[in-house]
């Protein structure tokens, strides 16, 4: 190593997050004057078995408060780190989870942890004098993929007070040609949803992510919305622009056992997987996300063996961005995607072993933002640089969002003839098509 790289300063600072909260800033110095920097996310709605942020407790900013993590950067984090060679990102990594000497990363928290190792490889990319997108890629040639955006229009579950029980009703444009042309698009069905709602008398503000805050009687009548949102931006539903959900199952769902509060009904795991069949046969949806909850493996079995042929089925609160859970999923025959949030683990090396992982199985991958989020943008570059074929963020309002949307835009622009756009790459799933929305005109 050079002494340029050596890390010199690792400093912690207590910012916002788009809730309001506070959460960890990280800023790593090099030796030869390189600085990174970067903050950490928070969900809302989480899986049991994710890395923990490490919060204060007590009655300060409802128990929400994170000097002690902040402090845990300055005081134990700068001390461990300093010297090593910030370009070795696994050593770093290595040197951080042995410090926390937790499997759950409550010895420092993930939310530090996570700050600093994506801190590090920010400092790192500025001392070879690249933007992290590229520093990552490393010598690659040739095309360069930019990921596929999967947008909320209506917010929902844990993010808009259960209003309704789905969480996430988001929008994918596989008929896009461009990252700039598929949010064209998504700006269009946003504005038409908004629309929609104001007609209807609905228009009741925004949820957590940005989506529209959802005044339905019904699951379904988010759905019909939806649809009637994409018919209105003069898109086709299915090949052009196609519906993505989160169900997000594990908020409602225990032992099997499925309580929609908006529907008013209890559904056993089969009478849950036969709603969700019902949707898919009625309206576009391409993708599902957590469609049983984490502690019904027996019910994401069946509904993979059912559906993972055709639909995209993503596991985020039941595989945790955990490299060996994607392994054991894939060799069940269980789910054919994973979200990968880097705050899940704590740190960026464990986090790009899953999407190796899920590579290595056939898996698709979507870099995922949380829903309490900053001006942070570095999962777009890490969507970019190790070259994962989706990017989930939320919705097309609020600038905690805009910031990653406009950010792409940018890389999209910065590659130039070598970029590639993902559109709806045919992981285990088969392309869209206008015959499966039933709806199409
Ligand atoms: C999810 C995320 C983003 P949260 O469930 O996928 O929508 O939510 O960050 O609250 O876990
Ligand atoms: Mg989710």
């Amino acid at each position: 190593m050079t002494r340029a790289t050596s890390i010199e300063h690792v400093h912690g600072r207590r910012v916002f997050d788009s809730r309001g909260r506070p959460t960890v800033e990280a800023e790593v110095r090099l030796q030869g004057g390189a600085v990174g920097r970067a903050i950490a996310p928070a969900g809302a709605s989480k899986g049991s078995a994710e890395a923990v942020d490490r919060r204060d407790g007590g009655s300060v900013m409802g128990g929400h408060d994170v000097r002690g993590a902040v402090a845990a950067v300055g005081e134990r984090i700068a001390p461990a780190l300093r010297g090593l060679n910030g370009r070795d990102q696994v050593a770093v990594d290595e040197a951080l989870i042995a410090l926390d000497g937790t499997a759950n990363r409550s010895g420092l928290g993930a939310n530090a942890m996570i700050a600093v190792s994506m801190a590090v490889a920010w400092a790192a990319a500025e001392a070879a004098g690249q933007p992290l997108w590229r520093y990552l890629l490393g010598d690659r040639q040739g095309p360069v993929t930019l990921p596929l955006p999967e947008i909320q229009i209506f917010g929902g579950g844990a993010h808009a007070a259960r209003r309704v029980d789905i969480q996430d009703f988001m929008i994918v444009c596989p008929g896009a040609e461009t990252v700039a042309q598929a949010l064209d698009w998504t700006a269009e069905v946003y504005r038409a949803a908004g629309e929609l709602m104001a007609e209807s008398g609905r228009l009741a503000g925004v949820a957590d992510e940005g989506g529209w805050w959802p005044v339905f009687a019904s699951n379904e009548e988010a759905l019909e919305t939806l649809v009637q949102a994409i018919e209105r931006a003069g898109r086709r539903p299915g090949d052009e622009v196609a519906i993505s959900l989160d169900v997000a199952a594990s908020e409602f769902g225990r032992d099997g056992s499925y309580r929609l509060a908006r529907d008013g009904r209890e559904l056993g795991r089969d009478a849950m997987i036969e709603l969700l069949e019902g949707w898919l046969a009625r309206y576009p949806i391409v993708s599902i996300e957590d469609p049983l909850a984490e502690d019904d493996a027996e019910g994401f079995l069946r509904f993979t063996r059912r559906f993972g042929h055709a639909v995209q089925i993503i596991g985020d609160d039941f595989l945790v961005t955990d490299a060996a859970r994607v392994r054991a999923a894939a060799q069940t025959g269980i789910a054919n995607a994973v979200l990968i949030k880097p705050n899940q683990r704590g740190t960026l090396m464990e986090t790009l072993e899953c999407w190796k992982a899920a590579k290595a199985y056939g898996f698709g991958g979507i870099v995922s933002a949380r829903s309490g989020e900053t001006e942070d943008v570095t999962i777009c570059h890490l969507a970019v640089g190790w070259q994962v074929p989706q990017l989930k963020v939320g919705s097309f309002s609020r600038s905690e969002r805009m910031a990653k949307w406009n950010e792409l835009l940018r890389l999209e622009e910065a590659l130039g003839d070598r970029a590639r756009f993902a559109g709806w790459a045919p992981y285990a799933a088969s392309p869209p098509s206008p015959s499966a929305s039933g709806r199409s005109a």
